[in-house]
């Protein structure tokens, strides 16, 4: 398959990273098309643990190129640390390796500043944002007052621009109490910032376009999941970024014809970390069980992440979204010690069964989640390799999920390293 997108059917945190990692053994480019340092992909190997916030998942497979496309919000100083993280750990990173789109937007000091402060004075209504500046980067992006990382090689314009933006931005501050922002030290820092990643910098649509004409094979990774996405995710409780697999094409500058294959990703349970709606969600100790055995925690925060029951109807509305046509089942594993398992087949709404989640947060609100039980199965399962050899009680399980969404799984992750999948076509 020449051009994959992958997607997360939940909340984020599916397990995507190990997912990208898996399959990029397999791939030329891997490209993020929307989000920022937001995301937090993780992939273990040999024990050791790697977390991607900016930089494609792929580059731990030598043959990769990485690519950040337009669609995605940079702050120049994580992405930076990122790189020389990984250099000192001896990969090999360097332009031709990390490609970066010259129209991605720049995440600035006020945007992380405006994002904390909002959350803190919102105090009971914040959003739970991850405090990265996220939102109003994307924000100034829409309001046309960003800076694109090309901005940021031409001293001259960056100047002008910045000392009108601040005024604004200070206004603003002030009005949430906060320090202003001193323009020389963003000047200079900024500057400096454009120097180091100009070499990286590039026409990211071109690339993409001359890569498919050679057949090379592209995967488009996508960050947080469905029911984060700005227009159809929990809204307000969302992120500030289109996530659905249509975006890789605007996010990276593609047609819609060259995606060929977009590939969904489900945890076998499911997270969400932040506030907002969440029907499956266990408030008592087997929620917590699922926390401290899948280690749910923010990878970018630390944040505990909420956990419950696998929500099937959130993940058929995804395969609707997307065009998900294959799907990736992960941390099946931690599901391993529970008696009984349930999984959400629909909800009920003011005494009418509803098998989709309506519009608004008032009636998500109501929803009383239906569930069908399964028997546990009690036994480790990592180190299992073929689909025939897992206990009867996880075939059921994975089937049960199969027929209910209609599309089989390609691929099945029982636990966190390389090793620990079954791929099954
Ligand atoms: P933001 O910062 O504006 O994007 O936050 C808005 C909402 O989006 C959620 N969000 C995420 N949810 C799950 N995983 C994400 N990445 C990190 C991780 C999160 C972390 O991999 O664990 O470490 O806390 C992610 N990024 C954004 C966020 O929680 C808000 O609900
Ligand atoms: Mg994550």
């Amino acid at each position: 398959m020449s051009a994959l997108v992958i997607v997360g059917t939940q909340w984020g945190d599916e397990g995507k990273g190990k997912i990208i990692d898996v399959l990029t053994e397999r791939a030329d480019l891997v490209v993020r098309f929307q989000g920022g340092n937001n995301a937090g992909h993780t992939i273990v190997i040999n024990q050791k643990k790697y977390i991607f916030h900016l930089i494609p998942s792929g580059i731990l497979w030598p043959q990769t190129t990485c690519v950040i496309g337009n669609g995605v919000v940079v702050d120049p100083e994580v992405l930076i640390q990122e790189i020389e993280k990984l250099e000192k750990e001896g990969f090999k990173i360097g332009p031709g390796k990390l490609l970066i789109s010259e129209k991605a937007h720049t995440i600035m000091p006020y945007h992380k500043a405006l994002d904390l402060a909002r959350e803190k004075k919102a105090k009971k209504n914040k959003i739970g944002t991850t405090g990265r500046g996220i939102g109003p980067c994307y924000e100034d992006k829409v309001a046309r007052k960003g800076f694109r990382l090309i901005d940021l090689t031409y001293p001259e314009f960056f100047k002008e621009k910045l000392k009108t933006i601040l005024e604004e931005k200070n206004f603003i501050l002030k009005y949430f109490d906060v320090e202003p922002i001193n323009f020389e030290e963003v000047y200079e820092k900024y500057i400096k910032y454009g120097e180091y990643l100009k070499p990286y910098l590039t026409d990211v649509s071109k690339v993409l376009w001359e890569a498919k004409r050679e057949n090379k094979k592209i995967l488009f990774e996508g960050a947080q999941g469905t029911f984060l996405d700005i227009d159809h995710g929990t809204y307000p409780y969302v992120t500030s970024s289109n996530t659905l697999a249509g975006n890789a094409c605007c996010g990276a500058g593609i047609g819609p014809l060259e995606i060929d294959m977009v590939l969904g990703v489900v945890k076998a349970y499911t997270t969400r970390v932040g506030e907002g709606p969440f029907p499956t969600e266990l408030k008592d100790e087997l929620g917590e069980r699922l926390r401290n055995r899948g280690f749910e925690f923010g990878s970018t925060t630390g944040r505990p992440r909420r956990c419950g029951w696998l929500d099937l109807v959130l993940v058929k509305t995804a395969i609707r979204l997307n065009s998900i046509k294959a799907l990736a089942l992960t941390k099946l594993d931690v599901l391993s010690e529970f008696e009984k398992l349930k999984i959400c087949i629909a909800y009920e709404y003011e005494g009418e069964i509803i098998d989709y989640l309506p519009s608004s947060l008032i009636e998500i609100a109501k929803l009383k989640p239906i569930y069908e039980e399964l028997p546990g199965w009690k036994k480790d399962i990592k180190n299992i390799k073929k689909f025939e050899d897992l206990p009867k009680e996880t075939k059921n399980y994975i089937k049960t999920i199969e027929e209910y969404l209609g599309i089989p799984f390609y691929l099945i992750s029982t636990g966190p390293e390389r090793e620990n999948c079954l791929i099954l076509k």
